[in-house]
């Protein structure tokens, strides 16, 4: 399941690597990709990981979910 959020706070590419980092530490999340014009992070949710899980990990990473 291909899972599509928008993160608010991603100004650069030291915040993609952190996002892509803090994400692809979740177990079953896979092929992190941020696209930062548009703020929006993709990502393979193999295991249907919760969406709290994935909210808490960006938040821990300094940034916010502002769109599920
Ligand atoms: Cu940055």
């Amino acid at each position: 399941m291909v899972s599509v959020l928008k993160v608010k706070g991603i100004s650069c590419q030291h915040c993609v690597m952190s996002v892509t980092k803090a994400l692809s530490q979740l177990e079953g999340i896979k092929n992190v990709q941020v696209d930062l014009a548009k703020g929006e992070v993709r990502f393979d949710n193999t295991k249907e990981v919760a969406s709290n899980r994935i909210e808490k990990a960006v938040e821990d990473a300094g940034y916010e979910v502002i769109q599920v």
